[in-house]
């Protein structure tokens, strides 16, 4: 045995016991990439499954006290709670890591509750990699239920639609919110809406709108209808019905068998993740190759070739 595998086995042990320091060590390894993860979650993947459910709109629309409140509807039925807050625009522990942590603390002292952060580009796909895996993890140690916040839609880094059995877009009364979802093209990809800081004035306006946009958007698989929920996240308000609209959503994949194509569409983003960040890579590390592009000695394609070529890069 390799000093990897000797450490992923005595890890793994741990993990399967349901060490939470053991999950935390894990999903440190796999953010940073280490090859100590990488054999970890080759053990792990794929031998559970929880119903993941993707929670994306703009900054601020209230993802985080929304998804607060969940934990806590889900905490009610009794399912053990994983919650992943990605934050593509920090590096490191940024200003809105910090507000996810704050206003998700009330679970801490919960052992069915367990809220990660994620922020790094370490791993081998990128901050998407590292998301899908870090998921798989969750998923491994036996979570129900695992919410994945992530900001922005549409063209975002971690691609949530792709990732998750259940996307939730949360608007907001706030002005453009919704125009800004049909140009994103998030109407065809989230299965139910939210719209939160329904306290505040044009909520109504912002249901009709939607309603309407809705009514020409094209069929979903098993004739879906996504519903949209008045909410006020920070009360509590319209949270149960959300709930259970979700739980509504797993249900018809489920009754039409289209769970097995949402896993294989996050095992294609999967591996679509990491060929993207190799090719980041390499072509950082690639200056000579670059300037025979620039000077038109070389077709952009034939340098992406020689750069994915395993003979030069094993
Ligand atoms: N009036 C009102 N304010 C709310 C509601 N829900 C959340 N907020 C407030 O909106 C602000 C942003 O809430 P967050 O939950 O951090 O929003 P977020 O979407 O997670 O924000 P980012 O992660 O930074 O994109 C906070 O000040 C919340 O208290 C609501 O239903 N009504
Ligand atoms: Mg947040």
């Amino acid at each position: 045995m390799t000093v990897q595998e000797n450490q992923a086995e005595e890890l793994l042990h741990r993990f399967r016991q349901g060490d939470v320091r053991a999950l935390a060590r894990a999903l440190t390894l796999v953010e940073s990439g280490h090859p100590v993860g990488q054999e970890l979650l080759k053990r792990l993947r794929g031998q559970a499954r929880a119903k993941v459910v993707g929670i994306t709109g703009s900054p601020g629309a209230g993802k985080s006290t929304l998804t607060d409140r969940l934990i806590l509807e889900a905490r009610k039925r009794g399912e053990r709670v994983g919650v992943l807050a990605v934050d593509p625009s920090s590096p490191f522990t940024g200003g809105a890591i910090l507000g996810d942590r704050i206003r998700m603390m009330r679970h801490h002292q919960d052992p069915g509750v367990y809220i990660r952060s994620l922020a790094s580009r370490g791993a081998l796909g990128g901050l998407a990699g590292a998301t899908v895996a870090a998921l798989a993890l969750l998923e491994a140690f036996g979570f129900d239920r695992i919410f994945v916040e992530t900001v922005g839609v549409g063209q975002s880094e971690v691609d949530i639609a792709r990732v998750a059995d259940t996307t939730l877009l949360v608007l907001t009364p706030a002005a453009g919110d919704a125009v800004q979802a049909f140009k994103a093209g998030v109407m065809e990809i989230a299965d139910l809406f939210a719209v939160n800081k329904f306290d505040l004035p044009g909520g109504e306006r912002i249901i009709q709108e939607l309603k309407s946009a809705l009514e020409l958007a094209p069929p979903r698989p098993g004739g879906w209808h996504p519903p949209i929920y008045p909410t006020v996240a920070a009360t509590g308000e319209g949270v149960e019905a959300l709930f259970e609209g979700l739980e509504a959503h797993y249900q018809h994949l489920v009754a039409h068998g289209l769970l097995e194509a949402h896993r294989l569409e996050r095992a294609r983003f999967e591996v679509e993740s990491v060929i993207q960040e190799w090719g980041r890579k390499r072509t950082q590390g690639a200056g000579d190759l670059v300037a025979r592009v620039a000077r038109g000695e070389l077709s952009p394609e034939e340098a992406a070739l020689a750069l994915l070529d395993p003979k030069t890069h094993p």
